[in-house]
């Protein structure tokens, strides 16, 4: 195996043995098999769109969710994806079929040629992955725009799933995944996909943030119990806004007290969420503190997207946990959707009923659903703390968390910045810093969390508006500075989107990504001024705030 998509890869150059995820080289294996089966799908795709016909949503729904599941922590499960890969092939002949009926001409490509079956899968997966790509800074390249569509499938699934889909996104990660199967572009020209790649981010997180607020309402502040009550409950963690509300709606007067885990805690700013007396508390952490956080939870845990921690052999909760979506775990329960997409959460709910309430691990509140409607109604109050240097400079530190010990300088970064300054977040990243007790600035909080990863949108959208409102040229005159965190490939598409968007400066860290060329970097440090980060006192310098 050869895996470098993610932040904590092996010494900084990519896992080969197992990941350091926990992911077996046979998983990532068959990861790398299902891209390929991805490739020979999206290039009939494209050549057919490219000739005028239509491509069946079916296409569009496997592409989406099969990224979906390599995204780091998602998916463990190897028949979970080898079905995905039978799937796939199926679904990539009867394209070729359907081409051929048309008369449309395919490139002779292994993409589209190959026809193994499950026995051959182990060792064509060998010949597959990333290293397929011999030359490093194409391969780089390559990878970058890869890892950026794959956050973007995760963000249009989860609107998928609610009713709202764009046809020109599903063209264009299509298009550039036959592209990296069937195209020899040239260094500058990946460099121009890689770009529109952020373009097309935009859009997607465009597209999520009107499917959650079109159906949930926008976000506004609440304060969050971080303590537990005296009932049973179901732990729901990442990113399914849907799942959540179905979950709330069928534990409604069982008896049984839902909590939401790490990215799922921004589900308790929506209206919609709010009316369940049932919906009680965020219990925990980021993803990686999970072994313990849901030894001590004693109920059910579902898994509605990544980050799942494989649990240690003897974890006792691994009975308790279930998985949905684009996600699996050898062992555990999927929920499977129906035709409808409706799911059943019964078995989770009885599982719940015989279990102890949770045990408390700490007690009190946390703020916020600063999502950008919320805080663009407390506009005339942020811009007046500007004008009058209340607020000197707002930091962005949306992006991932992770189990790093490098990333304490988030926390510490966080506790040194001066009380003049405003973060903004978005993300698991927030939990260096969210239990802070960082106070306010004449009733602002000095840390605004807008929600999920996703909701970097809201942060884009916040720095447009204030750009109006302050009569600027660019988006980088804005007392805005960027010192991001990222893990998985979502937090790839957030920081392509911001660069389309123009931002320049942003600090990325704890380490640049591993799938970063030298000669790949350098173009993203010349053309952006892209950085990463040092010890809190040297990067308060850098940023002026010091
Ligand atoms: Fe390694 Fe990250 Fe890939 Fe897991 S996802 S195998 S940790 S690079
Ligand atoms: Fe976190 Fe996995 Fe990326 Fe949605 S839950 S931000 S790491």
């Amino acid at each position: 195996m050869f895996c470098y998509q993610c932040q904590e890869t092996m010494k900084g150059t990519g896992c080969i043995l197992k990941g350091v995820c926990g992911k077996e080289s046979h998983t990532a294996k068959a990861m790398d098999l299902l891209m390929f089966v991805v490739r020979g799908v999206s290039v009939i795709a494209d050549e057919l769109r490219n000739a005028g016909h239509a491509v069946s949503p079916e296409v569009n729904r496997f592409v989406v969710d099969s990224l979906f599941c390599t995204i780091t922590n998602a998916n463990f499960d190897d028949e979970s994806i080898l079905c995905r890969v039978d799937k796939g092939m199926e679904l990539r002949n009867r394209l070729m079929e359907e081409a051929g009926n048309k008369g449309i001409s395919l490139p002779a490509i292994d993409e589209l040629q190959w026809q193994g079956g499950r026995e051959e899968y182990a060792s064509k997966a060998e010949t597959v992955g990333v290293l397929r790509e011999p030359d490093v800074d194409l391969r780089s390249l390559k990878e970058l725009m890869t890892y950026g569509l794959k956050g973007m499938a995760a963000y249009l699934e989860h609107a998928m799933r609610l009713g709202y889909d764009d046809a020109s996104i599903h063209t264009f990660m299509q298009h550039a995944l036959a592209a990296s199967a069937a195209k020899s572009l040239s260094a500058d020209e990946w460099v121009k996909m890689v770009l529109q790649t952020g373009e097309y981010g935009v859009k997607t997180m465009a597209l999520l943030d009107k499917a959650n607020t079109s159906r949930y309402g926008n976000p506004e502040i609440t304060k969050v119990n971080i303590g537990v009550g005296k009932r049973p409950g179901i732990l729901i963690s990442g990113h399914d806004l849907k799942d959540m509300e179905e979950l709330l709606k069928q534990t409604e007067g069982t008896g049984v007290d839902v909590y939401t885990h790490s990215e799922m805690l921004p589900a308790h700013y929506y209206p919609a969420f709010k009316k369940y007396s049932h919906f009680v508390g965020n219990y925990g952490n980021a993803w990686w503190k999970q072994r313990e956080e849901f030894t001590t939870f004693n109920g059910p845990i579902l898994f509605t997207t990544n980050c799942i921690v494989p649990p240690l052999a003897n974890a006792e909760y691994k009975e308790r946990m279930f998985t949905t979506n684009s996600t699996g775990y050898p062992g555990c329960k999927y929920i499977q959707a129906d035709a409808e997409g409706r799911k059943d959460f019964s078995e989770i709910i009885e599982i719940a009923k015989q279990c102890q309430p949770p045990t408390e691990i700490e007690h009190g509140e946390i703020i916020g659903g600063f999502a950008h409607n919320q805080v663009l109604q407390l506009a005339d109050k942020v811009v007046d703390a500007v004008k009058s240097g209340a607020i000197r400079k707002f930091v962005v530190m949306a992006g991932c968390d992770g189990r790093m010990k490098s990333r304490d300088y988030y926390t510490e970064f966080a506790k040194a910045l001066p009380k003049d300054t405003v973060i903004l977040t978005a993300g698991c990243a927030k939990y260096r810093y969210n239990k802070l007790p960082l106070g306010d600035i004449n009733g602002i909080p000095r840390v605004l969390d807008a929600g999920q990863c996703n909701d970097s949108y809201s942060l884009a959208v916040i720095a447009m508006k204030l750009k109006e409102v302050f009569e600027l040229n660019d988006i980088n005159e804005l007392p805005i500075v960027y010192n991001i965190a990222w893990y998985e490939q979502k937090a790839v598409i957030v920081l392509l989107a911001l660069l389309s968007l123009g931002v320049k400066k942003i600090h990325l860290g704890p380490t640049l990504p591993a799938f970063l060329s030298p000669n790949v970097a350098k173009v993203l440090v010349d053309t952006f001024q892209i950085g990463t980060i040092s010890d809190v006192e040297d990067d308060l310098k850098i940023f002026q705030l010091s």
